[in-house]
């Protein structure tokens, strides 16, 4: 139509009339023969996202929804979440353009297995998830035209995720770096032991997290990192900042490694699950060697040790030795195996140190595990 428009207008010389009837033509033409065509939009502000591998993050229980619109034919809008497991989450698309028909599609942290999809109404109307976590971990959502062909004008929505019946009128934001190399750390995990609400940084190591007034612990982990705790105070209209240097984990502290109910990093748990404390030594170049063996933790109670010493195999009130002697290849052993532990933030910890007195002096090779426990 270009080129016959151009044509014409060749042919009719520079007539303001006939120029004037040829865009009338020209824009009945468009209305008639391509009604689904839309003038171009902008792409919205979170474009590139269209695989799981470009998913953005988005705060949960954020203080405004997110803006998107599909600008594109075929546009998919990818966002992920970490969901703590027993946690109901509503994912809720509104404001939706007369010509959006818009689809909830959610997936696993593969990407790709389709947990389940949402479409129960036709263009310009909300669409809302209700979905109960079964399990902790990364989880991506995609929203989509339901006809591809649909996209520019009048396709704009807003996403927002939250989590059900919960008040989370505070914020706390920062950067999560990596403390040798300086660099932003992606994909951290971050945590309020308060209500169990998560976050993850950005490509810049960016953060946003919500919570309830008071103070809270912020949780942050990433695998590879030693997890990091800070406290901090939530406060009604104003943003509290918590910056975080993740320790690197040496090469070094794979000679001992604690997980807890099979996790490294850090689990959320409530206090009906049962919690499984496993400790594993890889001797290496160290085997044979004497040294002081300390699994010990921080709780809401204070300081506790596992005590092998005076034979009781047991959990005690304090920060003693748990053993001294040689190194040697312990498989997978639980030292702890428990249900019904009061609300709050545990970090187990499995150190060893080279120099056998039964004081913590020599080279630390160390390893820990951050367990939250909330009600429910
Ligand atoms: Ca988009
Ligand atoms: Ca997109
Ligand atoms: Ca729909
Ligand atoms: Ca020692």
């Amino acid at each position: 139509m270009g080129i016959g428009f151009i044509c014409y207008q060749k042919k009719a010389g520079n007539s303001f009339w006939r120029v004037l009837i040829a865009f009338i033509v020209l824009t009945l033409w468009s209305i008639l023969y391509y009604p689904g065509t839309a003038l171009s939009i902008a792409p919205d502000a979170y474009e590139p996202d269209d695989t799981y591998l470009t998913a953005k993050t988005i705060t949960l229980n954020g203080a405004a929804p997110q803006l998107h619109n599909f600008h594109q034919k075929g546009d998919e809008d990818w966002v992920k979440f970490y969901g703590i497991k027993g946690v109901p989450y509503t994912i809720k698309v509104s404001n939706v353009g007369k010509r959006a028909d818009v689809v909830i599609d959610l997936f696993e942290s593969d990407g790709t297995t389709l947990i389940t999809s949402k479409d129960d109404y036709l263009a310009g109307h909300d669409e809302k998830l209700y979905w109960p976590c079964p399990k902790e971990g990364f989880y991506y959502v995609r929203i989509r035209s339901y006809d591809p062909n649909q996209y520019g004008d009048d396709t704009g929505y807003s996403l927002e995720i939250d989590i059900t019946a919960a008040s989370f009128d505070c914020t706390a934001q920062g950067i999560v770096t990596d403390s040798i190399t300086k660099l932003p750390v992606k994909d951290a995990v971050i945590k309020t032991d308060h209500l169990s609400n998560t976050g993850i940084t950005d490509e810049l190591g960016g953060y946003v997290i919500t919570d309830s007034e008071g103070t809270h612990n912020i949780i942050v982990s990433h695998p590879g990192y030693e997890t990091s705790i800070q406290s901090a105070t939530f406060q009604l209209g104003t943003t509290t900042i918590a910056y975080f240097a993740l320790k690197p984990q040496s090469a070094a502290s794979s000679y001992t490694n604690i997980k807890a109910n099979g996790n490294e990093g850090s689990i959320n748990i409530t206090s009906n699950d049962t919690l499984t404390i496993t400790v594993r030594t890889t001797a290496g170049s160290l085997a044979g060697k004497s040294v002081d063996w300390w699994i010990y933790a921080s709780t809401p109670f204070g300081s506790v040790y596992f005590d092998v010493m005076s034979g009781l195999m047991s959990w005690a009130v304090g920060a003693k030795v748990t053993y001294e002697g040689a190194l040697f290849d312990l498989s997978p052993y639980d030292v702890l195996n428990i249900s019904g532990l009061p609300e709050g933030v545990y970090t187990f910890y499995f150190d060893l140190d080279d120099k056998m007195d039964g004081i913590k002096d020599g080279n630390i090779y160390s390893d820990s595990v951050v367990v939250i426990v909330s009600k429910q």
